[in-house]
């Protein structure tokens, strides 16, 4: 493991970005009674969205002005070194190209069929020296063969299909995997077997992936790294590397509603504490339905940037 993390360890700071079918209602559901419900990405299950009514807004979703070369430069100014971005959330949909289902981007969207975002963003952060890795649910609330036993091997087939398509067309140098848990969903029919089983497919696809503890159950042994999630523990955690992943805001995905943005002084002051204490910083935007970053977010980013080369350190 150590050669594989070399790069992680060192590069320490990370953009994280949230964006799916659920960016398209920038965190407002209005229901047909016509009160407003309000979430982020996890705005279907929060406000009980019925499958056919978004799977209709999905249809909609047309992020054209999505620029990976301004988002790479944002990081880049920000003195980030990777970014990590969502290639399925809960929701199930996948932001490329899958053959796997038509639940994608692609095939599920009002947006131009000859793009590819995931692409797009690999080709900017090779330019750019950045690297780039992608989340991943394992918790699927579309696919009807998730929640039962008797049919989630079905579903993990399809799962381990997507992962290859990612690690095959993009090459990711990192995978954050989430939604392994039963916390949420007493359910969830994910095992600590399942997450040693993935991660031992993974690895024979490519021996270099960094791999988040969220593959398996969150042990020690699982993957890489741990994931304290809006939190700066004091302590490394049983001596694992961890990244500690934040949002600018309240939410991980954007909501229109949510201007409550943290200041510069608190975003240098988490990084320096975080990497202080030898973890990673993973800061999260989260793009509008139009695919771009909001403009508080890349006001805070540039003023982390300015203060890390007033330092000397970007
Ligand atoms: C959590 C998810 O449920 C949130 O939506 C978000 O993706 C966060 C980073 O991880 O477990």
């Amino acid at each position: 493991t150590a050669d594989r993390t070399n790069w992680f360890r060192q590069d320490r700071f990370g953009m994280f970005i949230h964006f799916g079918a659920y960016s398209n209602l920038e965190g407002e559901y209005q229901r047909p009674d016509g009160t407003v419900c309000r979430n982020a990405e996890w705005i279907q299950r929060q406000c009980k969205i019925p499958k056919d009514a978004y799977e209709k807004q999905a249809k909609a979703f047309d992020p054209a002005e999505f620029d990976a070369k301004a988002v790479v430069r944002a990081a880049k100014d920000a003195g980030m070194k990777y970014i990590v971005i969502t290639s399925k959330h809960h929701e199930g949909y996948a932001m490329w190209p899958t053959k796997v289902n038509s639940w994608n981007l692609r095939d599920h969207s009002s947006f131009d069929k000859k793009r590819d975002i995931l692409a797009e963003l690999k080709k900017a952060s090779d330019e750019a020296g950045i690297k780039l890795g992608f989340y991943y649910s394992i918790w699927d609330w579309h696919d009807p063969d998730f929640p039962d036993p008797a049919t989630f091997p079905k579903y993990e087939k399809r799962m381990y299909a997507q992962l290859k398509e990612l690690v095959d067309t993009y090459d990711p140098a990192l995978l954050w995997f989430d939604g392994e848990w039963d916390t949420e969903d007493p359910h969830n029919p994910w095992t600590a077997k399942d997450g040693e089983r993935l991660e031992s497919y993974l690895r024979g696809l490519n021996p270099d992936l960094v791999i988040n503890n969220r593959v398996g159950k969150r042990r020690v042994v699982d993957g890489d790294y741990g994931t304290p999630e809006q939190e700066i523990p004091d302590a490394p955690v049983d001596g694992q590397l961890w990244e500690s992943c934040m949002t600018l805001n309240d939410n991980w995905g954007f909501a229109r509603y949510d201007q409550n943005w943290k200041s510069g002084t608190t975003l240098v002051h988490n990084l320096l504490a975080t990497t202080s204490r030898s973890g990673n910083y993973l800061l999260n935007v989260g793009p509008d339905a139009r695919g771009r970053i909001p403009g508080p977010s890349v006001d805070r980013l540039k003023e982390m940037g300015t203060w890390l080369r007033t330092a000397g350190q970007g």
